[in-house]
């Protein structure tokens, strides 16, 4: 036997047990120091078999999320470029009642501004103008996220590969259309507990969030995927998350796009 400490883990592998750790609630060291020349492709490839077991088990692609386009993501969770990710309908938060800290590993929830697709968007090449215009509706939202990771450490490929940290999300009560709500000036108030504290505006994500919109289209084209009419987009969280426990109640507060409310029990 040779005395290589060349990682067993496999694309299939990486994504079984990422998709165990979900199922069982459990987090674990990220993948890179075993693995430390996992690549960004090969990060992605294992995101897509994520997706795969998702959909094996019933689920439908509803759209794609984005990651660390704000500076404040980037700077807090020390990953310096944006990142494309799954979105199921088995991701919808429920409504009703408050949610259960015991659904997910170590929640955490942040506000997104949030895109519905009235026409197809095909990278490479699509210019935030032309991503303004596929847009159907825009609303507020907010991100459950549940990193498998323990204390959220990850390098970028490792949160390529957890799907970006995807937990669940929740739309808010207001759609607007891109002429009636000005995306780089629409703000939101994190409200904790009844004390507000973080604010940010829409061009906290990447200057403007037609730009995400934009990178999104172009970074899925890279890869040989259509974003599709109907599908939702999150666009990223405006500020850093908020981690919540039993008893946490979050209120966000949108200029034009209405309020948000999640309170969190055992
Ligand atoms: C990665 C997910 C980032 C966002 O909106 O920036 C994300 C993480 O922070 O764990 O969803
Ligand atoms: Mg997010």
């Amino acid at each position: 036997m040779s005395e290589t400490t060349q990682s067993t883990w496999t694309a299939e592998s990486v994504a079984a047990e990422l998709i165990r750790c979900e199922d069982e609630r459990v987090d674990r060291e990220s993948f890179s120091d075993d693995w430390p020349d996992l690549d960004v492709a090969t990060a992605y490839q294992i995101q897509d078999l994520t997706l795969a077991k998702r959909l094996a088990r019933g689920e439908q692609i509803v759209g794609v999320k984005l990651g660390l386009t704000s500076k404040a993501k980037q700077q807090t969770m020390n990953v310096d470029s944006p990142i494309v990710a799954w979105l199921t309908d088995g991701m919808v938060l429920p409504t009703e009642g408050p949610a259960k800290v015991s659904d997910f590993i170590h929640p955490r929830v942040e506000p997104e501004l949030v895109v519905t697709l009235k026409a197809d968007l095909r990278g490479p090449g699509v210019t935030p103008a032309q991503a303004l215009d596929a847009v159907g509706s825009v609303l507020a939202g907010v991100e459950v996220i549940d990193s498998r990771y323990r204390n959220f450490r990850f390098t970028h490929q490792d949160v390529v590969a957890d799907n970006a940290s995807s937990g669940a999300y929740v739309t808010g009560p207001v759609a607007k259309t891109v002429p009636e709500v000005d995306l780089a000036l629409e703000a939101v108030l994190v409200e904790v507990d009844g004390a507000v504290v973080d604010t940010a505006t829409g061009a906290a994500i990447m200057g403007h969030p037609a730009e995400a919109l934009a990178a999104a289209a172009n970074m899925l084209g890279a890869r040989g995927i259509t974003m599709e009419a109907g599908w939702v987009v999150l666009l990223g969280a405006m500020t850093d998350a908020v981690p919540v426990q039993a008893g946490t109640t979050l209120a966000f507060h949108y200029t034009n796009l209405g309020s948000i409310y999640l309170s969190w029990e055992d």
